[in-house]
C-alpha cells in the first residue's frame, strides 16, 4: 500500500512537472492510552502506523507554487507572498499552515510544486491532518536546506493546526507521526515533548481498529471548549497545567467548579495516573491490566470528559461482551471515528464478523476495519 502511494505521487509529479526532488512518507497514528492529555502536559502513547500520507515537491521557477492532491483530483496554486487561511479551506489550508507558519519565523521559500496522496481515512481519529502538515514541512526543510530539527518541525506543524485549520491541539499527533519507531509505542511526557519507546508485544492478541464512519461536524469546537475548561480549572488551581495537578488538589476547589468541569478535569488526572499503569501492565506483559486500564479509559472519555458517541459506545460495549476481546476504547479526539480494540488472533475473523453485523443492525450503515502495524515515523524515500 505505502509502495503504490509513493508509484502514485511520483508518476502525478512527473505527469504535471518535471522530476520530483525529494519524496517523503508521512505517517498516521494511534494511540493506546492517554487521550485529551497532551494539551495538559500529560502523558500519552501513540505509535505511528502503516498508513500514510507519500509527498512529492521540487522547485519551480514559476511565480506561483502549486499543490496537487490526487486522492481529490484538485489543484491549488498560490504566491507565496500571499498566504493565509482560506475561509472554506480543506487540505489547502494545512499546506498553507505549514508556510504561513515557517515564514513567520522568518524562513524564506522559493516556490515549489508538490503532489500528494495518503491512505488514512479522514475524521477517524487517526490523525490523517498531522500527516499532512509533517508531510510538508518535512519536505520543504530537505528541499530548501532549512536545517530545522524535528522538534521544531512538529511545533510548526501544530501551529498550522491552530492557526490555518482552527484546532487548538496539542502536540502528541504531530509528534507520533513524526517519531514513530517500528514495532513500538511512544510513551509521550507532553510537558518535556520527549518519549521513550517501548517493544509493543500483545502476544496472541492484535489491535484492531473498528471505524464508526461518523465525524460530528462540531468536533472541533467541543474540542477547543475541552482544552478551555482545563486551562479555566488550571488557573484556578494556580497551576501551569492539570498535569501538575492531583486529585487532592482538584477535591480541594471542587467547590468553585460546576460538576461538569469537575468531572472533566478529574478525568484528565485520572488518565494520565492509567498511562503510567499502562505502562507498567505493558513491561509486565500483563495484558488483562491493559485491557481493563483501555475500558476505564473509554468510560472516562464518554461519561466524565463526554467526547464519545453513540456508535462509540455501542463498539465499546460490544467488545466487552465479547470473549474475543480484552479491552477497547474511542480512540483520538472523540465525537466519532473510531475505537481501538486488542482482540485474540484466532476470533479475529468471528469478531469481525460479528461487530460489522451488529453496528449495521443498530445503525443502519457500516462501520470500517482495519489491522495496522507500529511503523516508523515520518522520512524521505528513494
Ligand atoms: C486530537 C488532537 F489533535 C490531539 O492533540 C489530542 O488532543 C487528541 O485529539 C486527544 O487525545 O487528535
Amino acid at each position: 500500500m505505502k509502495n503504490k502511494l509513493i508509484k502514485n505521487v511520483k508518476q502525478k509529479f512527473e505527469e504535471l512537472f518535471s522530476s520530483p526532488k525529494v519524496v517523503v512518507f508521512s505517517p498516521g497514528r494511534i494511540n493506546l492510552i492517554g487521550e485529551h492529555t497532551d494539551y495538559n502536559d500529560g502523558f500519552a502513547f501513540p505509535a505511528a502506523i502503516n498508513k500514510g500520507i507519500a509527498l512529492a515537491i521540487a522547485k519551480t521557477e514559476n511565480e506561483k507554487s502549486t499543490a496537487f492532491a490526487i486522492d481529490k483530483d484538485e489543484s491549488f496554486s498560490f504566491y507565496l507572498t500571499d498566504v493565509a487561511p482560506l475561509n472554506k479551506g480543506g487540505w489547502q489550508n494545512y499546506i498553507l499552515g505549514v508556510i504561513g507558519e515557517l515564514q513567520k519565523k522568518g524562513i524564506e521559500l522559493g516556490n515549489f510544486n508538490l503532489v500528494f496522496s495518503g491512505n488514512i481515512p479522514g475524521g477517524a481519529g487517526m490523525s490523517s491532518s498531522a500527516a499532512l502538515e509533517n508531510s510538508v514541512v518535512f519536505a520543504l526543510n530537505e528541499l530548501f536546506q532549512l536545517g530545522l530539527s524535528k522538534n521544531e518541525m512538529i511545533l510548526i506543524s501544530q501551529k498550522a493546526e491552530h492557526n490555518y485549520a482552527g484546532v487548538h491541539c496539542g502536540i502528541m499527533d504531530q509528534y507520533a507521526s513524526m517519531f514513530g519507531e517500528k514495532k513500538s509505542a511512544l510513551l509521550m511526557d507532553c510537558h518535556s515533548i520527549s518519549s521513550e519507546a517501548f517493544q509493543i508485544n500483545f502476544k496472541n492478541y492484535k489491535l484492531v481498529l473498528i471505524n464508526t464512519n461518523v465525524k460530528h461536524d462540531l468536533s472541533e469546537s467541543a474540542y477547543n471548549n475541552r482544552r478551555a475548561v482545563c486551562e479555566r480549572v488550571s488557573k484556578l488551581l494556580k497551576v501551569k497545567a492539570l498535569r501538575d495537578a492531583t486529585i487532592q488538589d482538584l477535591n480541594r476547589i471542587k467547590s468553585q467548579l460546576k460538576e461538569e468541569d469537575y468531572q472533566k478535569a478529574l478525568y484528565v488526572i485520572q488518565e494520565n495516573i492509567r498511562v503510567r499503569a499502562f505502562m507498567k501492565a505493558i513491561e509486565n506483559q500483563d495484558l488483562k491490566t491493559v485491557g481493563e486500564l483501555l475500558y476505564q479509559s473509554h468510560e472516562g472519555l464518554s461519561q466524565q470528559y463526554q467526547v464519545s458517541c453513540a456508535e462509540l459506545d455501542f463498539l465499546v460495549e460490544f467488545a466487552k461482551k465479547s470473549d474475543a476481546v480484552i479491552g477497547a476504547r474511542m480512540m483520538g479526539g472523540g465525537f466519532g471515528g473510531c475505537t481501538l480494540n486488542l482482540v485474540h488472533k484466532k476470533e479475529l475473523k468471528s469478531f469481525k464478523k460479528e461487530v460489522s453485523h451488529a453496528f449495521k443492525n443498530e445503525f443502519q450503515k457500516d462501520c470500517s476495519i482495519y489491522k495496522v502495524k507500529l511503523s516508523k515515523g515520518t522520512h524521505v524515500v528513494d
